[in-house]
């Protein structure tokens, strides 16, 4: 059936400008974004009077319903994305592994996996070896199944890890196919020795964590990838850049020209590794991920990179295991399972920290939480902006209003929340799916099997600047309100 939806009275951000207009929504699309839209009774009326009207959060990275350290992530593809929708964001890209060494194979998995999803998604491949086949399937998975990035791990020695020459040869698989390499880097050789070094001097609790894997061995992968890139000649996408370090290496390459994109993630950006060293072994073992949570400064160093543009836009890695999993590691810290969640705080977060602190407007809040993303995996503007043809993923955000994240009301299914007790300025009270209104007066209102897959289309504009980029799409792309009339 045809759904309509009017957003009356609230000022629609996107990142290029925001202005006093209503949006007008049919069948999932936005057909009209103006002032005083008029309508007729059968038309739901939603009041953003005072709010602003966003597009919905793009979290651009994520492990729902991973199988990792031997266990698999608590959130699957339902309970993680109703998180999502429940904190403002509408879409994700997950990570794919391969299975048995076939990227198909690990296709169909994640289908599978996804087929219980709420809001829309979309998929970036690991690479974790080289052979004739990988190298074909690469191709198949740009060319008919809508992968466009790679993602290559520097660290986890024994599993994931590759070497520089499955990083070379994927890298340079990745230009001819006009995909993009995504790296996370950590020098997954001397990580393994500094662990072996912590356990020897009978650090074992969750502080060795930190204490094995510190910032130079970031900032030498790091800096690794990006001249291994810089000599293959393709453009580089480094996920969770935790340490100053990193982010230097970055800076560095981005002066020259090169093509080096940065996501901080929020958990970098918003915590520091003193609960690390909590004498409580579950406390302490909430907070591992990889690359290590750094020491306090490192965050503030990181804000600041993403408001001058060194860093561009903003994930979470959101990771999810209970106690009863972290607890794997009690003995030995490089057996708890890595990862935090934040799938459900990002939003919240981003704007507490970079908007409500003065550090960013509200339309780089938009670029960096839901635009930035869009563009770089190329489905700008039907995502990521609140434009006429554009999917209907909004949500309305008062800025006046508080959040407070509480681990008994949160919508993940972990009990790890490395939030807990934070609170803030500004919440998200709407949250709209392709036309749906899924999250209204603290209530989510989510379907299994609703979320659809979004192929990422052949890259175009990639790493054009916004404001070109706004120009030439609002004129030249064409409005598809059409696109479901077989749906209806
Ligand atoms: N780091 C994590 O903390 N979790 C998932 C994968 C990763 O690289
Ligand atoms: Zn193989
Ligand atoms: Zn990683
Ligand atoms: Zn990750």
């Amino acid at each position: 059936s045809l759904s309509k939806l009017l957003i009356k009275g609230g000022t629609v951000v996107n990142a290029h400008r925001q202005e006093r207009a209503d949006v007008y929504v049919e069948d999932g699309i936005i057909v009209a974004v103006k002032p005083n839209i008029k309508v007729g009774d059968e038309v739901t009326v939603l009041d953003a009077t005072g709010r602003y009207v966003m597009p919905g959060g793009i979290d651009p990275h994520t492990h729902l319903d991973a199988e990792f350290m031997g266990t698999v992530a608590v959130d699957d593809f339902f309970s993680g994305q109703a998180a999502a929708l429940a904190g403002g964001t509408t879409m994700h890209i997950d990570f794919v592994h391969p299975v048995n060494g076939s990227l198909m194979s690990g296709f169909e998995a994640y289908e599978k996996k996804a087929s219980k999803s709420c809001m829309d998604y979309g998929f970036h491949m690991v690479i974790r070896h080289w052979d004739e086949s990988v190298s074909k399937e690469m191709e198949i998975m740009v060319k008919e199944k809508g992968i466009k990035s790679f993602k290559f791990f520097m660290a986890y020695k024994g599993t994931f890890m590759v070497d520089d020459a499955v990083l070379l040869r994927g890298m340079k698989r990745c230009k001819s196919l006009g995909a993009l390499a995504m790296v996370h880097a950590e020098n997954g050789d001397a990580v393994f020795e500094g662990q072996k070094r912590m356990i020897e001097r009978g650090i074992t609790g969750p502080e060795g964590h930190a204490l094995s894997r510190p910032p130079m061995l970031e900032a030498e992968a790091t800096g690794r990838a990006i001249r291994l890139a810089s000599f293959v000649n393709t453009p580089l996408y480094v996920v969770h850049v935790m340490s100053i370090d990193a982010m230097e290496e970055i800076a560095k390459a981005r002066k020259t020209g090169q093509k080096v994109i940065g996501e901080p993630v929020v958990s970098g950006l918003v915590l520091d590794d003193s609960k690390l060293w909590d004498p409580d072994f579950i406390t302490a073992a909430k907070y591992v991920m990889s690359p290590p949570i750094r020491e306090s400064g490192h965050n503030k160093a990181l804000q600041a990179a993403l408001s001058t543009g060194v860093l561009q836009l903003v994930g979470t890695d959101h990771c999810t295991f209970n106690s009863s999993q972290k607890a794997f590691g009690i003995d030995d810290f490089r057996k708890i399972p890595n990862g935090v969640n934040g799938i459900e705080e990002r939003m919240h977060l981003v704007w507490d920290t970079m908007v409500e602190s003065g550090q960013i407007s509200v339309t780089d809040f938009v670029r960096i939480t839901s635009t930035e993303c869009a563009r770089i995996f190329n489905i700008y503007p039907r995502k990521g902006a609140i434009l006429v043809g554009s999917d209907a993923d909004i949500i309305i955000f008062n800025p006046n209003s508080s959040f407070e994240i509480n681990p008994r009301s949160h919508h993940s299914r972990t009990n790890t929340n490395v939030y807990e007790g934070r609170k803030g300025k500004g919440k998200v009270e709407v949250t709209i799916s392709r036309g749906r209104i899924v999250w209204k007066d603290d209530e989510l209102k989510v379907a299994p099997g609703s979320g659809k897959y979004i192929p990422m289309p052949p890259f175009g504009f990639l790493f054009d600047g916004i404001e070109k980029i706004d120009a030439k799409l609002v004129s030249s792309f064409k409005a598809p309100v059409h696109r479901f009339k077989s749906d209806v």
